[in-house]
């Protein structure tokens, strides 16, 4: 079965998303997402400038030789935008794969280990007030798992305070340069524990809680936080530090019993192994996109399952639902799945251009046997929602200083 073409599709349905199609010569074809928030171009590019050509005729059954000779091969190896392009490819040949053996993705990879994916919804709001209220519609909509992120008084600008309440994943295309939002942490760090001290206060603690901190504290500051909510046994903090110095983690891991997540931004097994090996984190947040596909995600599970780490895929609404399927697949499957991160199931427009076979019950994600991924791809649709230039928000101290996000 030869890779007849390959062709790639940028859309804004409510957002940027960069879809990869792979044609062959039996007819089957399969889908990907390559999109990388705020560089969805340079994706494109890639693809179709470097990758494509090179794979037109080959074989769409090899699959671990095509990730090899993508990756290996390429002399330039890693970074989001070349592992976004790698994953893409890859993802859309598991699709064909499934396609042609009959079988939903989930069963080439070793067959489910559970009968539904649990997932974690977010939960923000502009005060404390606001996210309590927030949490208990959510309790009552049947999720087990909730992040919780609320606006810090007196700092404008963090989760559900932008333009007029909106977070900030709806800013995409509104503004044609990044937004500046201002941090401080001793403020952050004055106010967060006592969100989680009312949600437990409120709700008890049957309920799982996660928080996500972008990488704004210094390990030693991390490392007062997760004392600091110690007393509401969150299921994890997530993204507390950059992980450029994976050692960070360690004085992180030694201060601390509160659970650790990383990973939404590795772009490789070998960024996690570090932190995997030496036990630092308790959750991997890779997604199957932005780690270079399923071949790679599957290697992963099986690394961090040595180390007791557990799989807890990102799930922002910057990932289409073509890699939220791709993660449906892995997670029914891997056996150390932990929680996956889920946003809802979009606009109008998303589902009009994206179509699959996902219901919600209980905070649990059910799929159908569908061959393949189990997602189609409208790109006549699609054309009704060209590309937007946008960005992600950018991080700055009081004072002015640039920071993390
Ligand atoms: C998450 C992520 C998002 C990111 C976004 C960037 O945990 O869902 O951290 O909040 O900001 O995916 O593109
Ligand atoms: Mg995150």
């Amino acid at each position: 079965m030869k890779i007849e073409d390959i062709k790639v599709y940028v859309c804004s349905p409510g957002r940027n998303f960069v879809t990869v199609k792979i044609f062959t010569d039996e007819g089957v074809y399969g889908l990907g997402d390559a999109t990388v928030n705020g560089r969805e171009l340079a994706v494109v590019a890639y693809l179709e400038e470097h990758v494509i050509p090179c794979l037109i005729g080959r074989d769409a059954h090899q699959i671990e030789d095509i990730w090899q000779y993508l990756s290996k091969g390429a002399y330039w190896q890693n970074g989001a935008i070349s592992m976004a392009a790698i994953g893409a490819i890859d993802v859309a040949l598991w699709d064909i794969k499934g396609k042609i053996a009959g079988l939903p993705v989930y069963q080439l990879l070793g067959g489910k280990s559970r009968r539904a994916v649990t997932v974690y919804a977010h939960v923000n709001g502009s005060s404390i007030d606001e996210v309590i209220d927030n949490l208990e519609i959510a309790i009552k909509e049947g999720y087990k798992v909730v992040r919780l992120q609320s606006a810090i008084p007196s700092l404008e600008g963090t989760y559900g305070t932008l333009d007029g309440k909106k977070n900030y994943y709806e800013l995409q295309g509104s503004r044609p340069l990044p937004p500046e939002q201002i941090w401080s942490t001793t403020k952050y760090l004055n106010f967060i524990p006592e969100l989680f001290k009312r949600a437990r206060e409120k709700f008890g603690y049957d309920i799982e809680l996660c928080h996500d901190i972008h990488s704004r504290l210094t390990p030693i500051e991390a490392a007062q936080l997760g004392k600091m909510l110690e007393p509401y046994r969150l299921k994890f903090m997530e993204d507390t530090t950059t992980y450029d110095n994976p050692e960070g983690y360690k004085i992180i891991r030694n201060h601390t019993t509160t659970p650790i997540a990383l990973g939404e931004k590795f772009n490789t097994i070998w960024d996690a192994k570090p932190l995997i090996e030496n036990q630092y984190i308790d959750f991997v947040r890779t997604a199957a996109t932005h780690g270079g596909g399923i071949t790679p995600l599957k290697k992963l599970a099986d690394f961090a399952a040595l180390y007791h780490v557990r799989m807890a895929p990102h799930g922002a609404p910057d990932l289409s639902p073509v890699c939220f399927m791709a993660h449906m697949h892995l997670d029914l499957w891997a056996p150390n799945f932990g929680v996956q991160e889920f946003i809802g199931f979009g606009t109008p427009e998303l589902n009009e251009v994206f179509t699959y076979n996902a219901t919600l019950k209980e905070g649990e994600i059910y799929i159908d046997d569908t061959p393949g991924l189990g997602i189609e791809f409208n790109e006549d649709l699609a054309k009704k929602y060209p590309y937007k230039r946008s960005y992600l928000p950018v991080s700055r101290l009081e004072d002015g200083t640039l920071w993390n996000w």
